[in-house]
């Protein structure tokens, strides 16, 4: 049986990822993940123990990345700093664990013959105008934005640096905005839902214009696992599910399905060199890998993840006063 190891699972997208490859595959899967503010152990509660292990460690620790290089041959990178507005007040954190670590892993990976899938984002990519009729491809020229786009795509060209010099058996994804379950509320879809659980308007930075591509967290699960199995190493595969909103469409949609007015929000500072839209065309992935989204519906998709908070406010509650606190002396 093949063991995985896959690095923050115990955040949002990794920890939805581990529960896919559990309840999808035969793998079993080792957990690296140091628990920042972001990652949460009981995101990975209820998993067989003889298909699951947990190490709790950071990834720029060579010796103890070396330990695990050396008995899995299957990684998948998730681990990172991953929050824009977090970028904008303290970058330092994004720099030392988006690329120390993803080279302190690539080095692992070339010692061992790793076969390695990076985890990354449309970010890297800048952004589009609203009216631009172009989506993301992956031949757009990387041009990113915010220091956690910068040090996510400083941390892809590390990857296709040891590609190319030191034949590193890696492949690369970005994929769009995720939603879904485990998702930390200082993001935009959780901070939303959780405010109005609580009491509180929802945010919308400016005048809320900005369009995003939203794809549900198990499809991204989905198409990181065709990559990793049918994905030719060396190449960049974008994730993506046709799923574009501007943000006052999402706020009214979370807003009606929790059954308030649909302007019920309040408009706050906007984000300092806050990305226009994001779109992503995936057509390289479902040609050549044959991947296709299973959530063809956003409000259904959302419905279940306003339920999923709904159901467990014991899992976010922990975190929800500091996020605010945070957004308030922001003014957002
Ligand atoms: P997250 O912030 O929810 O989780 C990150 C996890 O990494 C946490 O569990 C944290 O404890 C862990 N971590 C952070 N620094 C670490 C270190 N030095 N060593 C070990 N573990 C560490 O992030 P997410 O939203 O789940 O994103 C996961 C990956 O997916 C990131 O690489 C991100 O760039 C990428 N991505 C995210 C989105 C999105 O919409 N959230 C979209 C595209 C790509
Ligand atoms: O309260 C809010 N109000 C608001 O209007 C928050 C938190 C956000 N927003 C806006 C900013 C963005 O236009 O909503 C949009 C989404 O914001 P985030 O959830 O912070 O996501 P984004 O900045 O788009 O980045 C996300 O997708 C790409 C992830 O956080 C990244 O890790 C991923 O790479």
């Amino acid at each position: 049986m093949s063991k995985i190891l896959v690095t923050g699972g115990a955040g949002f997208i990794g920890s939805n990822f581990v529960h896919y490859i559990i309840e999808n595959t035969d793998y079993s899967v080792t957990v690296l993940d140091s628990l920042t503010y972001a990652g949460n152990r009981a995101s990975l509660d209820g998993l067989p123990i003889d298909r699951f292990d947990f190490v709790q460690g950071d990834i720029c620790d060579a010796p103890l990345v070396d330990e695990l290089f050396a008995r899995h041959s299957q990684v998948v990178h998730y681990a990172a700093e991953s929050h824009n507005d977090n970028s904008l007040h303290d970058p330092r954190p994004f720099l030392d664990t988006n690329i120390i670590g993803t080279y302190t892993l690539l080095e692992a990976a070339r010692r061992y013959g790793t076969r390695f899938h990076h985890i990354s984002t449309d970010e890297v990519y800048g952004d589009l105008e609203l009216d631009d009729p172009e989506r993301f491809t992956e031949l757009t020229p990387y041009n990113p934005s915010s220091p956690y786009s910068s040090t996510k795509a400083s941390s892809d060209l590390l990857v296709r640096a040891w590609v190319r010099s030191f034949g590193v058996q890696a492949t690369i994804s970005n994929c769009s905005n995720n939603y879904g379950p485990y998702q930390h509320v200082e993001k935009f879809i959780p901070r939303q839902i959780t405010n109005i659980l609580t009491g509180e308007r929802p945010k919308l930075y400016g005048a809320g214009e900005n369009v995003r591509d939203w794809i549900h967290a198990n499809d991204h699960s989905s198409a990181v696992l065709a990559i990793l199995e049918r994905g030719i190493p060396g190449e960049t595969y974008l994730i993506g599910a046709d799923g574009e909103k501007d943000n006052i469409a999402v706020v009214e949609l979370i807003l009606s399905l929790l059954g308030q007015p649909k302007d019920a929000y309040d408009h706050v500072v906007d984000r300092v060199g806050h990305d226009k839209r994001y779109a992503i065309d995936s057509s390289k992935l479902r040609r050549e890998l044959g991947w296709l989204p299973a959530y063809s519906s956003f409000e259904s998709g959302l419905s279940s993840t306003i339920d999923w908070y709904r159901d467990n406010e014991m899992w976010w509650h922990p975190q929800k006063a500091a996020a605010e606190s945070r957004y308030k002396q922001q003014g957002q």
